[in-house]
Order: structure tokens, then C-alpha cells, then sequence
């Protein structure tokens, strides 16, 4: 059917057909970007034989799809190889470590390393023959015990040390902390790195350092605190919170020595409060990319349609665009995320249209060759005076519920589709513009996907969209401005069409 075909992305990643959830173990080898991901290889929906599905890349955008590199075949991971991080050891091997849930469900964590470490492709893997090596400490759930993070090494005691996402029996999302000298034997570290009353089972922890503009990787982080204090690096502590599917973060200070973890803002509540982005988003993960010194973001873009429309379309989910993530030096208190640089390699056909003005409801189409794929920039500013005359912004329009005069950036899915077999919201958040910006966004269209940034980057929105009309040669760009009296000055759109990076030429010479 060729509305369901139209769906596959151009330049997102995805398998070439079933289910997909969280990325796990990205790393960089010998050349190689390393993307594994939770796979079912038998259909388009999740199940309890959740293999690691592998790809390839060396632009993080063009990939080389691999063979399944570990599938639940043992009895600690025989209801599923879950979500897992790699760890490169100062001599280059690669340690990875992954929740087996056991043929009794109970959550382990396990270890495999690359059979041949010559192959930079990394196609076999083995798992330790002595499989698991960590089993949920006392106290806690057995069910509760999952999504290892990547280790890093701390020069004090010479041990490496990752933390673990769980809950206790107060509905308290919590972090514990291990160390080990070996990567067999494992030692909890007293005390809980952080805990949050009231937020449930935290999965795929993430814990990183961020600073200027560069990417910061955690050992070296670790290495310059016990050396000078670490300067003005902070540390992003994130979890996905199983209770409401939204990825959340907050900046913080990471004591080695304490094993403590302090939120900025200390409000215990708010603790964990920022989101990564407001619509679609989970179970997301970072890497320290060494090549480009830059920390790059995976995450899960599940569907928004039903399961019956997945299964008839034989695949399901997407991995946002790769970003970079770095701490927004201006305001101080949140993350600037931004598609990696690589992305810009596939405009074609870019259209300069800035400089217009947007009378208030008026509509002007784009004339574009083909919609479907597309990055489009721009940046507007409202004329001070009719600032000055607005009362409220957004009226009856719910983006957010906070009234006053507010910047917000929002996706309004509910006109995106005829289709009533699947969800359709409002997603978005206020943004701040400080003095002297403009209000600008980047918006990426991939046929089911419009993944959004606002302002650099302070705000994210990640949308999935089924269009039953608007395909093919009936898609189309539309700049509008619905509101009751003030114009709009649009000082810069470009808008490039995108080319597909599954492109064949280029996949044989690879
Ligand atoms: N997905 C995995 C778990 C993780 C969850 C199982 C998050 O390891 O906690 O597929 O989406």
C-alpha cells in the first residue's frame, strides 16, 4: 500500500523491517560508528526475544545494516538481550555490559566482548562465559534492575564504576553505583547516587559531563575534578521514567568521592525535572564521540499509530536524528541539543525565502520541488510595538497552560492526519529568546517524522506523523501567521530538500 510505504524515513535510521526500540552500546571503533538497538527479529511489535540488532556507519547517517550480534539464547538472557552501553578501555578493547532478563524474568546484568577486535565492523560477539555478573543487590526488586551505563575509570581507588537504574518500594526512581577492577566482579558503593519520591522505575540511566562547547568524556571529567576541582563542568544525570514514557534531566555536580550526585536546582521534587524533548522520545543514550570530541544523543521514536497499522506495514519505530549535546552557556540551566554537523551533507535544492513579511492570517504556500524530506531554518521577529500591545499569547490554543506573554515552540499533530487510528496531540513547551536573539527553529521533515529545535536547540519536539492526503507530490510547506493582529517578519527561511542516506551508490562503495 503505497501510504504505508511512504512512512520509511530517507535519512532517519531504521532497520530494514520489524520492531525497534532503544539504541544501545553506540561507540565509535577503528573508523566505525556502532549502532545496536533492541530488535524483535520475528515482527513489527515488542516481545519477550528482544535480540541487539548492529548497523554501521561512518558519517552516522549512511549505514551499513549488520547481523543480529546477540540474540536471548542462554538462560540468563533467554526473555531478552535488554539495553546496554559500551565502554572502550584506554587500550582501545571494548567491554560491553547488557541486561539479561533470565528464564525466571529476573533482571541480571551481563557482559560480551567483540570475538574478532580486528574486524572493525564488529560483527560476532561472545558473551562471558560466566555470565551474569550482577544480580539485583538486596532490597531491591528483581524486576527493577536494568540498563547499565557506560563506566569510567576513577584514579582514586583505580576501579571503573557505571550506575544502574531502579526503583524501591516506595515508587522512588533511584541510581546506584557500582565499581569493579575487572568488569567480572562487581562491589555496590554505598549510599544511592540519587533517588526521587514519587517517579517510579527510572530505565536507562545516562550520567555525563558537559562544559563549553566540546563534548567531555567522563573518565577524563573524573581525572580533572581530583586534579583541580573540574573547573565549570557539570554532570547531566537522565532517566527514562517508566511511569509516564518521557526521558528527563537535570544538571548537577558529581562528587567521585562522596559518590554523591547534586541537582543545580535542589528542590528535591524538581530534582529530575528538564525534559529532553516534548513530544516523542525514550529511552534515550549518549556517547563521547573521540574522533569529532563531541557527545552525541541517541533516542527511540516509537510510532504513534496502532499496532495493527505496524504490523500491515511490517516495521516499527525510528531512532531520532543523531545530536550533539552541549550546556547552553547563555542561560546556564539547560542543554542546547542540535542535529550533528553530518546532516548538512544531504541538502540539495535549498531555497532561500527570508526577508518576507506575514501579515496576520494570511497563508503563503512554498514552492518546493518535493516536501518529504526536508531541513528547514528559520528565524522571526515581531515588530516591538504590537509586543508591546499583546496581551496574551496562544489564547484557547493550549500548547501550554501557562498564560502572560510567552515564547513557545509547539507541534500541533491534531490537523496532521485523516487517520483516527492513532494519537494526535499538542506537543511543546514554552522557550526563552534572552535579549538580543531572534525566535528561530530548525525543523527537519522525514516523511513520518518532524523533529524539531527551537533556539538552538534549548527546546526540542519530536512528532510522528501518518498523512493520509498530504504524500508524495501532495505534501507541501505552508507559512502562516494565525494571529489576530500582529505581522511577522520572517528574516531568515531556508528550506533544503534532503537527499536519502540509504542511498544505493553509496552503500556498495562502502
Ligand atoms: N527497554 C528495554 C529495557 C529498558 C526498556 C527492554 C526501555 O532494558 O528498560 O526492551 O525502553
Amino acid at each position: 500500500n503505497a501510504m504505508l510505504q511512504w512512512q520509511r524515513t530517507g535519512f532517519h535510521f531504521q532497520p530494514e523491517k520489524n520492531w525497534m526500540n532503544d539504541p544501545n552500546g553506540p561507540v565509535y571503533y577503528k573508523g566505525w560508528y556502532h549502532l545496536f538497538y533492541q530488535y524483535n527479529p520475528d515482527g513489527a511489535i515488542w516481545g519477550n526475544k528482544i535480540a541487539w540488532g548492529h548497523a554501521a556507519s561512518r558519517d552516522l547517517l549512511r549505514w551499513r545494516h549488520l547481523p543480529v550480534a546477540m540474540s536471548p539464547d542462554q538462560w540468563y538472557d533467554i526473555n531478552g538481550v535488554w539495553s546496554g552501553s559500551a565502554t572502550v578501555l584506554p587500550d582501545g578493547r571494548i567491554v560491553m555490559l547488557y541486561t539479561g532478563s533470565t528464564n525466571a524474568s529476573v533482571q541480571v546484568q551481563c557482559l560480551a566482548f567483540p570475538t574478532d577486535p580486528s574486524d572493525p565492523l564488529l560483527i560476532n560477539w561472545t558473551k562471558y562465559e560466566n555470565n551474569p555478573v550482577m544480580y539485583p543487590p538486596p532490597g531491591v526488586g528483581e524486576k527493577d534492575f536494568r540498563d547499565p551505563t557506560t563506566a569510567w575509570f576513577d584514579g582514586s581507588d583505580d576501579t571503573w564504576r557505571l550506575v544502574i537504574g531502579s526503583k524501591d518500594d516506595h515508587h522512588a526512581g533511584m541510581v546506584m553505583t557500582y565499581k569493579t577492577k575487572d568488569f567480572i566482579d562487581y562491589e555496590l558503593v554505598p549510599g544511592l547516587l540519587h533517588r526521587v519520591p514519587g517517579t517510579g522505575m527510572w530505565e536507562c540511566i545516562d550520567l555525563y559531563p558537559v562544559g563549553g562547547l566540546r563534548g567531555i568524556d567522563m573518565t577524563e571529567a573524573v581525572a580533572a575534578a581530583s586534579n583541580n576541582g573540574g573547573g565549570d563542568v557539570l554532570h547531566v544525570m537522565k532517566e527514562s521514567s517508566d511511569d509516564d514514557r518521557h526521558d528527563y534531566y537535570a544538571l548537577g555536580r558529581y562528587d567521585a568521592a562522596k559518590n554523591t550526585w547534586t541537582p543545580l536546582d535542589s528542590d528535591a521534587d524538581v530534582g529530575i525535572g528538564l525534559r529532553y524533548d516534548w513530544g516523542k522520545f525514550y529511552a534515550s543514550k549518549t556517547f563521547y564521540d573521540p574522533s569529532k570530541k563531541r557527545r552525541v544523543l541517541w533516542g527511540w521514536v516509537g510510532e504513534t499509530d496502532s499496532e495493527h497499522a505496524d504490523v500491515a506495514k511490517g516495521w516499527a519505530s525510528l531512532q531520532s536524528i543523531p545530536r550533539t549535546v552541549v550546556l547552553d552557556t547563555k542561560t546556564g540551566s539547560n542543554l542546547l541539543q542540535w542535529p550533528v554537523e553530518e546532516v548538512e551533507t544531504l541538502r540539495t535544492n535549498s531555497t532561500n525565502l527570508g526577508g518576507v513579511t506575514v501579515e496576520h492570517g494570511s497563508v503563503f504556500p512554498l514552492s518546493l520541488h518535493r516536501a518529504t524530506q526536508l531541513d528547514i531554518e528559520a528565524s522571526f521577529r515581531l515588530d516591538p510595538l504590537d509586543v508591546a500591545a499583546a496581551k496574551e499569547a496562544d489564547v484557547g490554543y493550549n500548547c501550554s497552560t501557562s498564560g502572560g506573554l510567552r515564547t513557545h515552540f509547539c507541534h500541533d499533530e491534531t490537523r496532521s492526519s485523516h487517520a483516527n487510528d492513532i494519537v494526535k496531540r499538542v506537543v511543546g513547551n514554552i522557550v526563552p529568546v534572552l535579549d538580543g536573539e531572534e525566535f528561530s527553529v530548525r525543523v527537519l521533515v522525514d516523511h513520518s517524522i518532524v523533529e524539531s529545535f527551537a533556539m538552538g536547540g534549548r527546546l526540542t519536539a519530536t512528532s510522528r506523523v501518518y498523512p493520509t492526503e498530504a504524500i508524495y507530490a501532495n505534501a507541501g510547506v505552508y507559512l502562516f501567521n494565525n494571529a489576530t493582529s500582529a505581522r511577522v517578519n520572517v528574516t531568515r527561511l531556508v528550506v533544503h530538500e534532503m537527499d536519502s542516506s540509504y542511498n544505493q551508490a553509496y552503500m556498495t562503495s562502502l
